[in-house]
């Protein structure tokens, strides 16, 4: 679709024109569809088509696996249905006793066996069979968790910077993760009538704030304590940069962005990723106001009737900055105050032993793509957490890089977990910076949308990466690069220095000139290529930029410098230029 296609079909009016979505929420009787009923049909595998939608408000999406669905059709069986739940997790804070009990069921009752830490700060398990769900619900909330609005189209996990030597302000924000998360849950019995067998009330449901439609897309918050820009603040519908006051030890406030988003579709202009605005600072008392204000403006003004527009920042883009903004202050009777004066330095995660200002220990662990399993015989990554998991009084958390953080370690157990990662392999000091600052995401053969492999391609593709890095000796270096099976960016490739965005088996997009904090888009360099070709490209540029880089100037700076590519200033304008 064209751009003037686009913007004559779509104006305010034209939101009447209801998608089949916005149909099949409306008619859902507040997220119960036929769900119970589905349930006990074990001539499928799967759901029918609407409640395979409903589920995703209950944490869970309907899958087959793709790599015997050709077997399997030989065979005129069904495809291999199965569903994935993703845990709700505000802030990714996780105990060691909910830990061992996961991994357990994961053990007996999931086909794969895994747990998969995602990019928002949480963990799902893969290839659970129909007649699992119940119990998977009922061990979840038997241990204080659920899976409640982790996808639909509602607000999804809020995360948090995960950087333990701000733990003072960490706890702070993770408060606030947690009662964003709850202000914004779906108010509705369903989860609870349906999963764990709650008495059937006749009260009508009525959902404040979300309204009996839902939202008319996903939304997500972030909260960020910079220096760090761990959360990638502009992939966001809603972000809160935290403003600190040192001398009293607290964050006094917030910084508001609002619209952040990086999918796209191929071939429609009309679409792209897109950074977040910035609407100005507010105090820390006003933080739930306005977020209710920002959902309920995108609950209202949102496309409902294109789902590929109907994310908040189409309609921030439509309706202008100033006229949302306004709204907002309407809405909350809260007032912007001019942006404070804030500084991004980095992205990672930091590796290694940590001692926070708490005087405990925390220990951040790379977990490669946030596969934890004990596929590999040499690393029994998955039995090793399980065993620090029974002797660890602290906490876990979880890391929007796919990472995993054993936290609140004191002096007498450091030197334990030390000793259980060594007997299972995996105390990873010896991996590079490189692979570290590299994340892919699921991809096949679980995601039904990805079009290349991702998670799979990556850890030979990064062995691959790191030659060229040695043979120009920065192995000490490192650029943040991302790997996804498809335009949709859930390891935000479109927030890079290097992206590759599946489009067929083995072919990607190559995408460059992102920075290392997370604030420009990058920029398409290639379409549609090889793995050869992309090494290719990336031995050249990184050869040329080991010889002509400034100080310690980064990739990304360094191939918008060098003019391999323009930067993305205003990805609605020149995103396709
Ligand atoms: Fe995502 C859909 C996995 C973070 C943008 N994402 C999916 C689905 C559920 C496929 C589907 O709809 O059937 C994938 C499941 C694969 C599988 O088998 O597990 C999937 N997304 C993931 C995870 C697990 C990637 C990972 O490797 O960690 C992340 C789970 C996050 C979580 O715990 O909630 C994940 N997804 C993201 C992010 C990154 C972020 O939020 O920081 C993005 C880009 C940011 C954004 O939203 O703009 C992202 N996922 C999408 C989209 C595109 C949305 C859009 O604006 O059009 C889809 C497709 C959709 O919603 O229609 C999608
Ligand atoms: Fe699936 Fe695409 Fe997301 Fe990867 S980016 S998990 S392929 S939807």
């Amino acid at each position: 679709m064209s751009k003037e296609e686009y913007n004559n079909n779509h104006d305010n009016t034209n939101a009447m024109l209801l998608s089949d979505n916005e149909r099949m929420k409306q008619e859902s009787n507040f997220l119960r569809g036929t769900i119970a009923q589905n349930l006990d049909n074990n001539l499928t595998g799967g759901f029918n088509t609407k409640d395979a939608q409903l589920i995703r408000f209950h944490g869970m999406y309907q899958q087959d696996d793709r790599d015997v669905r050709v077997e399997r059709a030989n065979q005129k069986l069904e495809p291999l249905i199965n569903m994935m739940l993703r845990c709700r997790l505000p802030g990714g804070v996780i105990m060691p006793e909910q830990w061992l009990a996961i991994d357990d069921f994961s053990e007996k009752y999931t086909l794969y066996g895994t747990i998969r830490l995602t990019t928002r700060q949480t963990f799902q398990l893969h290839g659970l069979l129909k007649p699992k769900l119940k119990i998977m619900h009922r061990l979840l909330n038997k241990l204080g968790l659920d899976s409640i609005a982790t996808a639909g189209d509602v607000n999804r996990n809020v995360i948090c910077t995960a950087n333990p030597m701000e733990s003072a302000f960490h706890h702070q924000v993770w408060e606030l993760a947690k009662s964003i998360s709850a202000h914004l849950l779906p108010k509705s019995r369903a989860y609870a009538e349906i999963w764990l067998d709650a008495e059937k009330t006749e009260s009508i449901d009525f959902e404040p704030i979300l309204s009996a439609a839902y939202l008319p897309r996903k939304f997500k918050i972030a909260i960020a304590i910079p220096p760090v820009n761990d959360v990638d603040i502009h992939a966001n519908d809603l972000g809160f940069i935290a403003i600190k006051d040192d001398k009293i030890n607290r964050i006094v406030g917030f910084n508001v962005l609002v619209g952040g988003g990086l999918a796209m579709t191929y071939g429609d202009v009309t679409t792209y990723p897109l950074k977040a605005s910035e609407f100005g600072y507010i105090a820390a008392q006003d933080i739930l106001k306005i977020t209710e204000a920002v959902v309920t403006t995108q609950r209202d003004w949102g496309d409902r009737s294109d789902r590929r527009h109907a994310k908040t920042k189409y309609t921030l883009i439509r309706v202008g900055v100033t006229t949302f903004k306004a709204e907002v202050e309407r809405r909350s009777g809260v007032k912007f105050h001019p942006i404070h004066p804030y500084i991004f330095t980095d992205r990672g995660d930091r590796f290694g032993w940590i001692q926070g200002i708490d005087h405990y220990w925390h220990l951040t662990l790379f977990i490669e793509n946030g596969r934890i399993s004990n596929n590999d015989p040499h690393k029994l990554l998955k039995r090793g957490i399980a065993e620090i998991a029974r002797i660890h009084s602290g906490s876990f958390r979880l890391t929007t890089n796919q990472n995993l953080i054993i936290s609140e370690v004191s002096k007498d157990n450091k030197r334990m977990v030390e000793s259980i990662l060594q007997k299972y392999g995996i105390m990873n000091d010896d991996i590079t910076p490189q692979r570290k600052a590299s994340m892919a995401c699921v991809a096949l053969p679980t995601c039904p949308l990805a079009m290349a492999e991702a998670e799979r391609f990556l850890p030979e593709f990064i062995t691959k990466i790191e030659n060229i890095m040695l043979k120009y000796k920065l192995e000490k270096d490192a650029i943040i690069l991302r790997v996804t099976g498809c335009p949709n960016s859930c390891a935000r490739a479109m927030l890079s220095e290097i992206g590759l965005t599946g489009r067929s088996i083995g072919r990607y997009n190559l995408y460059l000139g992102g920075n290392s904090i997370g604030t420009r888009i990058p920029r398409l360099y290639r379409e549609n290529i090889t793995e050869n070709d992309i090494l290719n490209i990336l031995d050249m540029t990184i050869s040329s930029w080991a010889r002509e880089r400034t100080d310690q100037e980064s990739y990304g700076d360094y191939v918008v410098r060098s003019g391999i590519v323009n930067a993305v200033t205003n990805s609605e304008k020149d995103f396709y230029e």
